[in-house]
């Protein structure tokens, strides 16, 4: 058995589709065996050390009310598990309907595959509910809450919902696939705001990680930075860890009496020189017919080769209820009969089928016999197969890996021969090299591959997973303190009470309004109008609206609620009492604009989606609406291009929120917030909302005393607190025009 590295202090509670044991029923009798398949054998071993509680199903349904109380007591007593009992409808629509015929499919690039229905698609919603709700039975405060793979897709924010501050993980043991493949299933929007309940999400590989950020995006609409995605109120972090295998309890293994005993019958039963071996559940991703092929081709071209060799097929029995699945069966199995029944002579078995599951010895008896395996998904989340055989021959020592390119393991096993699985001839062709490698450079590449296996272990993966999970959830906790809610909030409110003389500094775009494609479309609705006449007329207050906004919309949407304003971000100043604009700063030009208007159009041109908006001394173009990535890439080359223009000039370019800006570099929003500090002292009530770069200049210049909050939350800011959305601004604002 492999050591674990660490003691975690806290429970860690494991929410799965399947428990790691299947009960079954013989003769009124309730057995138990192991679960088939990845997820189940590689997370028992954590399971195990960690004695972590593990919900899901168990395999059966109870026929009456003592039957399933009698499986909860032998599974809570000897394995630490909670069942979480589906009936048949449910099991068809949620497990074989919307998890495998929709999301399996998809997910492993065989969109013809996926089948999208309704009904499935809500039962799948359902027992995501169920889960939600065996959790919630038994979830502590404390507990580290570990959700696995894509039948549980909307179960984190479920539980988010229904229990905040959980803490909450999430990994994906199959591939994350692009975003163009993603965007074809219907529901893909709920989909990705389900995973993002978790804290922490986890993937196999990177290049799934990256396809999660372009489809959270481009559907969402979401960035991330540093690898989190901000929602306002909370980051999820988003990372890459690939699942190991307990590989000492594989290698340690190899020598012992029971596998030294299966391995004789083996040898027994197959009298050839050599073996080829391929272990997986039967599947349409694990590319299973393109092997045989492979392999037929291989004894066509080689005969030298015949009766020396034996291929042995292991299929474990996996969703014999989808069609898909049965027929793939029987098309294997014809074709190792017509195999078998071309080359076949007596005392010679070609290809070896077997149909089942095997015990853990025979398993390893024929992962350390096999003089090489072929691991040739068309898709693969990781493989631990590939993984399980190298372990074994860390012993053995005189194995070969032949691994399919598009297999997740494929980026740690480098040393392998590196296939890709829909090129019959390159398989072929890996069979023939595998066999004439010499023994050392066999025994090297095991060497190095192990090395790698044997440090990042299943526990190590799981302990990186928890560790990252635990920061995560740090993370949350520290930024949850900065939110403006309870004690903090009536803080601010009691001081803007107790105070005769107050002012309010307010960011418009993004604090008041939520943010729009088109800037033009972005009108304050009645209340947010109501809100800033009411704050406007008490006479201890005085309301400043401060905007990058030009001064004709301004004066068209907010002028009669009496406040005062300051346009693009401080050129031009309004006081109400004086009725009328005027400019901040003596001597500015607007000439420049007649040569760098030319640049800005080529960029619109070039960048569909994109749009210029003139103000009198500045110029911004927004690329909200433009192809995300196309509009990063351009919006840096077009700053890249102007800051070399203009540099010696008395301008500055920004780079913003979906907007590059060019504007006097003696404007900002610091500098116009003076003209109102001037009146105000260190008793006086200071309130500043704001949510963007160019608020930071009017943070920077406030005093210590003042009320400095950002809209979303973010590490890159001078201000002290943080409120979720506008519409948080406005309840605030609300509750202090009541006072
Ligand atoms: P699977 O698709 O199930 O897992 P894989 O990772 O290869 O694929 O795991 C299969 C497991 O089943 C191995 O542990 C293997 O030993 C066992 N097994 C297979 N055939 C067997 C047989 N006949 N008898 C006994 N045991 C057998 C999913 C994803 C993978 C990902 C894992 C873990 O599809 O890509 O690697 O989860 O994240």
């Amino acid at each position: 058995m492999g050591q674990p590295n660490k003691e975690y202090t806290k429970r860690v509670v494991i929410a799965a589709n399947r428990l790691p044991i299947r009960v079954e029923k013989n003769e009124g009798q309730l057995e138990v065996a192991p679960a088939a398949g990845g997820v189940a054998t590689g997370l028992s071993a954590f399971h195990r050390y960690k004695k972590s509680l593990w919900v899901g199903w168990p395999g059966t349904e109870p026929a009456d009310t003592k039957e399933k109380t009698e499986i909860e007591e032998l599974l809570s007593r000897d394995y630490n598990c909670l069942p979480v009992f589906l009936n048949a409808h449910e099991l068809d629509k949620y497990y074989y309907g919307f998890s495998n015929r929709a999301l399996w499919p998809l997910f492993h690039y065989f969109p013809h595959y996926s089948s999208y229905n309704a009904l499935d698609w809500e039962t799948y919603q359902q027992v995501n509910q169920k889960f939600c709700r065996k959790l919630l039975e038994v979830l502590h405060q404390d507990d580290l809450v570990w959700i696995h793979d894509y039948q549980l897709l909307l179960l984190p924010e479920m539980l988010r919902q229904e229990m905040p501050s959980a803490t909450i993980g999430f990994f994906l043991h199959i591939p994350f696939p692009s975003m163009e493949i993603f965007r074809c299933l219907p529901w893909r929007a709920e989909i990705l705001q389900g995973m993002l309940g978790a804290d922490l999400i986890g993937f196999h590989t990177y290049d799934y990680t990256r396809h999660f950020f372009s489809s959270v995006l481009r559907i969402l609409g979401k960035e991330q930075i540093y690898g989190k995605i901000n929602l306002g109120n909370r980051m999820v972090k988003i990372d890459t860890f690939p699942m190991g295998i307990d590989s000492e309890r594989y290698s340690g293994a190899v020598e012992t009496p029971p596998v030294k005993k299966e391995r004789a019958l083996l040898r027994q039963e197959l009298p050839v020189e050599k073996i080829i071996l391929s272990v997986d559940r039967l599947d349409i991703s694990k590319g299973i017919l393109e092997r045989l092929m492979a392999f037929e081709r291989f004894l066509d071209k080689h005969p030298e080769w015949h009766e020396r060799i034996t291929y042995v097929l292991l299929c474990v029995p996996s969703r014999t209820e989808i069609r898909e699945y049965r027929q793939l069966k029987s098309e294997i199995e014809e074709l190792v009969g017509k195999i078998n029944g071309r080359f076949e002579i007596p005392g010679w078995l070609p290809v070896l089928y077997m149909f089942r599951s095997l015990s853990f010895e025979k398993l390893v008896a024929l992962y350390s016999e096999a003089d090489l395996a072929l691991v040739t998904p068309i898709r693969d989340g990781m493989n631990l197969v590939a993984k399980e055989y190298l372990a074994c021959q860390s012993r053995a020592g005189k194995g070969v890996l032949v691994l399919s390119e598009t297999a997740g393991s494929a980026a740690e096993l480098g040393e392998s021969i590196i296939v890709n699985p829909n090129n019959i001839d390159s398989i072929t062709g890996a069979i023939v090299e595998g066999l004439s490698i010499p023994e050392e450079e066999k025994k090297a590449a095991i060497d190095n591959m192990f090395e790698r296996i044997r440090k990042y272990n299943v526990y190590r993966w799981a302990e990186d997973f928890m560790a990252n999970l635990e920061q995560a959830q740090e993370l949350r906790d520290t930024s949850r303190k900065f939110f403006l809610k309870g004690e903090s909030r009536a803080k601010l409110q009691a001081e803007y009470q107790q105070a005769s003389n107050r002012l309010l500094l307010l960011d418009y775009d993004g604090t008041l309004v939520s943010l729009q494609k088109r800037p033009g479309q972005v009108r304050p609705d009645r209340e947010v109008l109501q809100i800033l006449s009411l704050l406007n007329a008490d006479p201890k207050n005085k309301v400043v609206l401060i905007s990058g906004r030009d001064r004709n919309y301004l004066s068209g949407w907010l002028s009669e609620t009496g406040v005062d304003m300051v346009a693009e971000h401080g050129t031009w100043i309004y006081k109400s009492a004086q009725g009328k604009w005027s400019l901040l700063e003596r001597g500015l030009s607007d000439d420049w604009k007649a040569s760098v208007y030319p640049m800005l159009e080529t960029f619109t041109d070039r960048t569909p989606g994109s749009l210029i908006e003139e103000k009198s001394y500045a110029l911004a173009w927004h690329y909200r609406q433009a192809v995300p990535e196309l509009g990063e890439l351009r919006a840096k080359e077009l700053v890249d291009m102007l800051r070399s223009i203009l540099t010696g000039t008395d301008l500055q370019v920004l780079l913003g929120n979906k907007v590059v800006e060019i504007k006097p570099a003696v404007i900002s929003k610091g500098k116009a917030s003076h003209c109102w500090l001037e009146k105000v002292d260190s008793r006086d009530f200071i309130l500043a909302v704001g949510d963007d770069w160019t608020d930071e200049d009017m943070f920077e210049v406030l005093p210590q005393n003042a009320w400095k909050i950002k809209v979303g939350f973010s590490s890159y800011t001078g201000a002290r607190w943080f409120l979720e959305s506008p519409g948080d601004v406005t309840g605030l604002l609300k509750s202090l025009a009541a006072r």
